[in-house]
């Protein structure tokens, strides 16, 4: 027959061993070892219980309630080491992946568009507003297109300023954006509205405002009953709106083999003596609109073609064409 007093001692020295052994334990591994060896089915309280049949049934009662008192301030001593133990470890984690919110950032420079480009979508998005579509063509061109279909037969003096960048016999870089109009009228019929933004190529020699690369916008416009006012008008409402009314412009009488009559237009900008020239114009010369099909007696046109960079220059005050081929960034950030 067992006693309360022994199980009491038994108690005692279990509860002390209990208070020293929890604080050591330093993961929940342990933790969990730790409540098998003292609480699991055959683990040490376990054992005791066990004996409770041995008890003289006076005290029996007695020593079950002491025994599940031990059970209970093991179990919850352990819950308690248990949730230390992971705030510990959430601590930890929290202290190292720490972010310094006052710490400078780590600097991105971030792009933009050339100002060319954005000229050029400025342009663009005018005429597309008074209804023109944007077309495009080939950079490398054969003569037929730069040439011949724009009435400047082998030979014409014209040809000496764009005759350039040949690739081989038949094919050069295109000199200007003009090609575009023989291609977009052969493929369609009037009425035409188009515009052709894209890069050209010549053998001029560079100075402040040539350029042997550089971008035209063609502009195309065919239909029934179209004149020279007509052109003058829509190349003053398209000036205005890009440079605003201060801005003066100035039409003069040209030569181009595929217009007659000719013009070029040139433009002076708020606070500049000079007059810059951005682009030849002129009514199509009915021997172009013969060569692609039409039918010269119903439809005429008109068209130009116009310098990017040098549109560029007047509005924003560059002076030397040559800047924009610089790829300086203390330049380029600037617009
Ligand atoms: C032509 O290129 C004609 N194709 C324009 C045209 C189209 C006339 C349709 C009639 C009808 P021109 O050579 O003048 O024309 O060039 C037109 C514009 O392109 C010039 O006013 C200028 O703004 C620009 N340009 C020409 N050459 C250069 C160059 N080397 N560097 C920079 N811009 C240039």
């Amino acid at each position: 027959m067992r006693g309360l007093g022994e199980l009491k001692e038994k108690i005692v020295s279990l509860e002390a061993d209990l208070g020293l052994r929890v604080e050591e334990l330093d993961n929940e591994k342990a933790v969990e070892a730790f409540r098998i060896e003292y609480l699991g089915r055959k683990g040490r309280v376990s054992q005791l219980f066990k004996t409770l049949p041995e008890f003289d049934v006076n005290e029996r009662a007695q020593a079950g309630k002491l025994l599940n008192e031990l059970k209970e301030k093991a179990s919850s001593a352990l819950n308690i080491r248990k949730g230390e133990l992971s705030a510990a470890s959430i601590k930890r984690r929290v202290e190292r992946d720490r972010v310094d919110l006052t710490l400078p950032g780590i600097y991105h420079r971030v792009g933009h568009l050339h100002l060319l480009t954005r000229v050029q979508q400025e342009i663009e998005s005018i005429f597309l507003r008074m209804g023109f579509s944007v077309a495009s063509g080939p950079e490398i061109e054969d003569e037929y297109y730069n040439f011949e279909a724009l009435n400047i037969p082998k030979d014409h003096p014209a040809r000496d300023e764009w005759d350039t960048f040949y690739i081989d016999d038949t094919y050069l870089l295109r000199p200007h954006t003009s090609p575009v109009q023989i291609r977009v009228m052969k493929d369609s019929d009037p009425p035409v509205r188009i515009i052709c933004p894209g890069r050209c190529y010549r053998r001029d020699n560079q100075d402040a405002t040539h350029s042997p690369v550089f971008h035209q916008v063609e502009l195309l416009w065919v239909e029934k009953g179209l004149s020279l006012a007509n052109l003058k008008y829509m190349i003053e409402l398209f000036v205005y709106e890009f440079f605003g009314e201060e801005c003066e412009m100035r039409l003069s009488g040209d030569f181009f083999p595929f217009t007659e009559p000719s013009v070029q237009v040139h433009i002076r900008v708020p606070g500049s003596s000079e007059w810059l020239e951005i682009m030849g114009a002129g009514m199509v010369d009915p021997i172009v609109l013969a060569e692609v099909g039409y039918d010269e007696e119903q439809v005429n046109g008109f068209a130009f073609g116009l310098g990017i960079e040098r549109m560029a220059m007047l509005r924003y005050g560059i002076e030397d064409i040559r800047t924009f081929l610089g790829n300086d960034l203390r330049f380029i950030t600037q617009f």
